[in-house]
C-alpha cells in the first residue's frame, strides 16, 4: 500500500535473526503485511555476524532449533551436540528458504531512526540511506548482544596493521599462521576464538583484564542412531525446556550445596563437571547463585581444575579467577582453552598489573612495555540489550527519545513494551527472561505473545497498545527485586550494563526464570492484556 510516496505496512520488523525471521513467519500467518529491515546481507543475526573461528553453540543444538514446525525438526540433522556457527547459519538459511522469507526482507538496510506519529498512531522507520516506511506496529528483533563494544583506547586509529571486533570477522579467509596477533578480552567469545586460532598462528598475545571461570563443553558428533532418538524425543524435550529456569535442558538444583557432606558434594560437582553443556552453571545448587560461601565452594572447585591444566604456575595463577564468584558472569564453555596457554607461541598479559596505555602504529603499549602486532582483535564484548536501541533514534510519544527515557535504566512491561512507545514491541528487550534463556525458546514465546497481542488489537477494532506507566514501573521494580539478592547483581558484567564505561549500572535481564516470566505474560493476555492500555 502507498501513502503518498511512503510505502506502508502493517508491521515493520527490525532485524532478520532468529527473532525477526520467526516474527515474519507468524505475522504472515496472521495475515499482516510485513517489511523486515536487516543491516547484514543475509539472515541469521548473531549467527550471521559472529563468524569468528571457534564460534559455536553452548546450548545443545537440538534444544536451540526452532520448535514451532515439526517437519522442520524432522528434516534437519544437526551434526554435533553443540554445532559450530557455519552449520547454524546454514540452518537459518534453510528456514529462510523453506518459508520464502527473503521476499519480505530488505537486506543491507540498517535502521537509523523510528518515530511515532500520534495523529495516526503509526511509526515511520528510516533506514540509513534515508528511505522511509510507515507501519502501524514496530517490532524490534535486534538481539541482546548486537552492538559491538570497542574500548576507546587512545591511538586506535593510528594502527597500521589490521584490526576488527570479533563480531565483524572479515568475510574472506584470514591466514594468521605467520602473523603476530593480539586478542583483547577473555569472555565467552575470546575463549572460543583463542582455542581455535592458537592452533595455527605465528604468535598470539592475549590481554586479560579479568580471569574467567569456564567449563568444558564436551562436544561430540551426533551418531546416526542418536539422531533418530533425538528426533523422536522432540516433544518431551521442548516440554522440558518450558519447565526449566533458563529453558535449557539443565535446571537449577533447588537444594543447598551444604545439604551434602563434603565428599558427596565433591562427587556431585565432579558429575556435573563431566556432563556436556551448561549443567555445571545452570544446573548447580540454587544457593550458589545467592550465597557467597556456597558460590566459593564451586569457585574453588573450578580454580583447581584450571590449575591442573596449565603448565606454567605463573600463567595458571593469572588464569585463576578471584575477583568475582563463579557463575556471576556468563560462564564460557571451552574445548581446549587452557591448553592454548601451554603453547610456546602463546603469551598472556595481565592488564590488572599493567594496563593498556595506547595503541601505536605498530602495536600496543601497556604500562610495562611495547608490543608489535600485525593484527589486533577486539573480543571486548557488546553494549548489551539496550545498546542497540541507543544506536537508533527511536522517538515515542511527544518526541521522547528512547535512549533518554532509559538513561537511568530501562522501564518496560515484560521487556516487551516501554511506556510512552505505543505499538512498538521489543522481542528479547530489556527486563525480559531472554538474557538467561536458551534464547530461541524465549524468542518463540516473545514472538507468539506479541503477534497475538497485535492480532488482538486489530480484532477488537483498536488502534494502539502501550503499557500503563504504573504497570511498567511495577514490572521494573519486580525485576530489580528478583535480582537484588543474587550475587550476579554484585559483579560487573554485561548483565548489569557495567561492562561499558559511562553506562548506568542497571540489571538488563530478568532473573525470575522463564516459566514464571511466561506465566506473567500469559496471565496478562488472559485478562485482556492487563497492564496495557488498548485504545
Ligand atoms: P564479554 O563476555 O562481555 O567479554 C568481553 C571481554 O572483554 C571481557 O574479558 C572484558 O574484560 C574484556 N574487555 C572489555 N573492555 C575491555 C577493555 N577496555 N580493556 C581490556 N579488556 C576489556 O563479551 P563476549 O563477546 O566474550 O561474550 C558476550 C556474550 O556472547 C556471552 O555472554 C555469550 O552469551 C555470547 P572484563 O571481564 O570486563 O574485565
Amino acid at each position: 500500500k502507498q501513502t503518498g510516496e511512503m510505502p506502508t505496512f502493517d508491521v515493520v520488523v527490525i532485524g532478520a535473526g532468529i527473532a525477526g525471521m520467526y516474527a515474519l513467519i507468524r505475522l504472515r500467518a496472521l495475515g499482516f503485511s510485513v517489511r523486515v529491515f536487516e543491516a547484514g546481507t543475509d539472515v541469521g543475526g548473531t549467527w550471521y555476524w559472529n563468524r569468528y573461528p571457534g564460534a559455536r553453540f553452548d546450548s545443545e543444538s537440538y534444544s536451540y532449533a526452532y520448535s514451532f514446525d515439526a517437519d522442520l525438526l524432522q528434516e534437519w540433522n544437526w551434526s554435533e551436540h553443540f554445532a559450530a556457527q557455519p552449520e547454524t547459519h546454514r540452518y537459518l538459511r534453510h528456514v529462510a528458504e523453506k518459508y520464502d522469507l527473503r521476499r519480505d526482507i530488505q537486506f543491507n538496510s540498517r535502521v537509523a531512526a523510528a518515530e511515532y506519529h500520534a495523529e495516526d498512531r503509526s511509526w515511520v522507520t528510516t533506514t540509513e540511506d534515508g528511505a522511509k516506511v510507515r507501519s502501524q506496529f514496530l517490532i524490534t528483533a535486534i538481539g541482546i548482544l548486537s552492538a559491538p563494544h570497542i574500548p576507546a583506547i587512545p591511538g586506535r586509529e593510528t594502527f597500521k596493521g589490521r584490526s576488527w571486533h570479533t563480531s565483524h570477522w572479515p568475510k574472506e579467509a584470514v591466514d594468521l599462521s605467520h602473523q603476530r596477533v593480539a586478542v583483547i578480552g577473555t569472555g565467552a567469545t575470546a575463549v572460543q576464538l583463542i582455542t581455535e586460532i592458537s592452533k595455527n598462528i605465528g604468535h598470539l598475545t592475549i590481554f586479560q583484564r579479568t580471569a574467567n571461570y569456564t567449563k568444558p563443553l564436551r562436544n561430540q558428533a551426533i551418531r546416526d542412531e542418536e539422531q533418530a532418538a533425538l528426533k523422536a524425543s522432540y516433544p518431551e524435550m521442548f516440554q522440558r525446556c518450558k519447565q526449566t529456569f533458563g529453558a535449557f535442558l539443565h535446571d537449577i538444583d533447588p537444594r543447598s550445596i551444604f545439604d551434602l557432606e563434603p565428599e558427596a558434594r565433591r562427587q556431585h560437582l565432579e558429575q556435573l563437571w563431566n556432563e556436556p553443556g551448561f549443567g555445571f552453571w545452570l544446573g548447580n545448587f540454587l544457593d550458589t547463585f545467592m550465597n557467597r560461601e556456597a558460590a566459593e565452594v564451586v569457585s574453588e572447585f573450578v580454580r583447581e581444575k584450571i590449575r591442573q591444566r596449565v603448565n606454567d604456575p605463573k600463567v595458571a595463577e593469572m588464569l585463576t579467577p578471584r575477583d568475582h564468584p563463579f557463575g556471576t558472569k556468563r560462564v564460557p564453555l571451552e574445548s581446549g582453552y587452557y591448553e592454548a596457554f601451554n603453547r610456546p607461541n602463546v603469551e598472556l598479559v595481565d592488564l590488572k598489573k599493567h594496563a593498556i596505555r595506547r595503541i601505536t602504529q605498530t602495536g600496543l603499549e601497556t604500562s610495562e612495555k611495547a608490543y608489535e602486532f600485525d593484527v589486533i582483535i577486539f573480543a571486548t564484548g557488546f553494549d548489551a540489550v539496550t545498546g542497540s536501541f541507543a544506536r537508533m533514534q527511536i522517538r515515542g510519544k511527544d518526541g521522547v527519545l528512547l535512549k533518554d527515557k532509559w538513561a537511568d535504566g530501562p522501564q518496560t512491561l515484560f521487556g516487551l513494551q516501554g511506556a510512552g512507545f505505543p505499538n512498538m514491541f521489543t522481542i528479547v528487550g530489556p527486563h525480559n527472561a531472554a538474557a538467561f534463556c536458551n534464547i530461541p525458546r524465549c524468542i518463540e514465546q516473545n514472538v507468539e505473545w506479541v503477534c497475538e497481542a497485535i492480532a488482538h488489537v486489530r480484532k477488537t477494532g483498536h488502534r494502539s497498545i502501550e503499557p500503563k506507566t504504573d504497570a511498567a514501573a511495577a514490572w521494573t521494580e519486580h525485576v530489580n527485586e528478583q535480582v537484588e539478592h543474587m550475587l550476579i547483581a554484585q559483579t560487573d558484567s554485561w548483565f548489569m550494563g557495567s561492562n561499558i564505561p559511562g553506562k548506568k549500572r542497571a540489571f538488563l535481564a530478568y532473573f525470575g526464570g522463564a516459566p514464571a516470566y511466561r506465566q506473567r505474560c500469559d496471565e496478562s493476555a488472559a485478562k485482556g492484556y492487563e497492564g496495557f492500555d488498548i485504545s
